[in-house]
């Protein structure tokens, strides 16, 4: 049985979206080699996050949570004690990543294991650039699934040119670098979203950054911190499409984060039309955040590609729905890493759109989009992909007649409180 959920006349009121995912899971991860207590506020409670605080204690870490208040007690990276049983990361690509890197520099043996999902991901991406750098990592495939075991050990400098605009790769590779012999370099074709350059300073960690490039010393030790996490801007992006295409609607997003590595939605939104206005806002901080009013709107189609791409590559599901609501044709290219996500996120919004009624079509590193369409409701599934799930519910707002989706559940990843926002916008 799925949940079933009828169109909503308008959206209005204000709201606080959960704590970024990316920032939550680096604060716990860096609090955990850090030297010292680090207290964390603002954390996201979903369970890809609490995935990386069940690994970490699986470390031996002493880490308490109470909703959205951690305290993590770091004993530094060498007080990391080896598991007695297999990391399991759950839904996680962040979690298995980086967690990657960390392992690299401990003395003992970890086995890394994930879900379903998790199983068809790639992890060559992070384990050959690491074992170029002396990492001995075994698992299927040569390395590239899980499960995967990683002997720790002492990894060397190493400069690497990442093929892909990836967050994960680069954070791999540098926190490997942090604890290794030499520098470690890392460079992107495009800008990957920067949290863990940003959050490591906070730890009291030289980190140099120029261009493309960014570049760590080894040997360095992270000092306990405080951690504020803004708003997740992957988060607030399905209601800012809500607050769009939804009549007569109003909707005002607090405190969400405006690291600009990640406001390609707002680019995107602008272009198409969209009203959207900016208060109290606040960049004088690490992770600069903000509140945002979204207004319903009149858009129109646009062309999505380029070095947007990685500034927005979560939001790409919700840009769609929102281009089936836009007048004239959307595209977007560029965007094959969609491809390797949670679920083939070009294949998926494609196939479920299209049940509903949408004009879409998938290429092969993107997707073309003719609008405007009216929606209808249908027996639609999330495939177990958080941003799937959302993004079809927003969908059954706008849609004719009643719309049933399955695997609901798997919303909790990133927006345990996805629902329960939604209702409130809509009283
Ligand atoms: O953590 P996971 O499962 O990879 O989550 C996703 C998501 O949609 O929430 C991707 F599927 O976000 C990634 C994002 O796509 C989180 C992330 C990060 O925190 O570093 C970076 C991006 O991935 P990548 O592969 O571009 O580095």
């Amino acid at each position: 049985m799925g949940k079933q959920l009828t169109p909503i006349q308008s959206l209005n009121g204000t709201i606080k979206v959960p704590g970024d995912k990316s920032i939550s899971h680096r604060a716990v991860m860096f609090g955990s080699i850090a030297e010292g207590k680090t207290t964390i506020n603002g954390f996201l409670t979903g369970e890809d996050c609490l995935s990386t605080i069940s690994c970490f204690k699986k470390l031996g870490v002493n880490i308490e949570q109470d909703n959205e208040q951690v305290t993590v007690n770091g004993k530094g990276i060498s007080g990391l004690k080896p598991p007695t049983e297999d990391l399991y990361v759950g839904n996680s690509g962040t979690t298995i990543r980086l967690m990657l890197g960390i392992l690299a520099n401990t003395p003992f043996t970890s086995v890394l294991t994930g879900d379903e999902s998790i199983a068809k991901r790639p992890m060559n991406r992070v384990t050959q650039p690491l074992k170029q750098m002396g990492a001995e990592i075994e698992g299927n495939e040569s390395g590239n699934k899980v499960p995967l075991q990683v002997k720790g050990g002492k990894t060397k400098g190493f400069h690497y040119h990442s093929p892909i605009a990836s967050a994960q790769v680069k954070s791999a590779i540098i926190l490997a670098g942090l604890k290794g012999d030499g520098t470690t370099s890392v460079t992107e074709p495009l800008k990957s979203r920067d949290h863990t350059e940003r959050m490591l300073e906070a730890f009291g960690a030289k980190v140099e950054c120029e261009g493309l490039t960014v570049s760590i010393h080894g040997g360095q030790e992270l000092k306990g911190t405080h951690i504020e996490v803004p708003g997740d801007i992957s988060s607030a992006a399905f209601f800012l499409v809500a607050g769009a295409i939804v009549p007569n609607s109003t909707i005002t997003l607090q405190k969400v984060g405006l690291n600009p590595t990640r406001t390609g939605i707002l680019d995107v939104l602008n272009q198409m039309g969209a009203e959207i206005s900016y208060q109290n806002m606040n960049d004088e901080v690490s992770e600069p955040f903000g509140d945002l009013v979204i207004k319903t709107s009149s858009l129109k189609g646009t062309v999505i590609k380029g070095d947007l791409i990685p500034r927005l590559i979560d939001e790409i599901p919700i840009i769609a729905l929102a281009a089936t609501q836009a007048e004239g044709q959307t595209i977007i290219q560029d965007a094959q890493e969609l491809r390797v996500k949670e679920t083939d996120r070009i294949e998926t919004v494609v196939n479920e759109l299209k049940k509903m009624g949408a004009d879409i079509e998938a290429t092969e590193d993107g997707m073309i989009i003719n609008g405007q369409t009216m929606l209808k409701g249908a027996p639609v599934q999330s495939h177990g992909d958080h941003r799937i799930g959302m993004m079809l519910s927003i969908a059954s707002c706008i849609a004719e007649g009643e719309t049933t989706l399955s695997n609901s559940e798997a919303i909790a990843v990133s927006y345990p409180t996805f629902y329960n926002q939604l209702e409130r916008l809509s009283n």
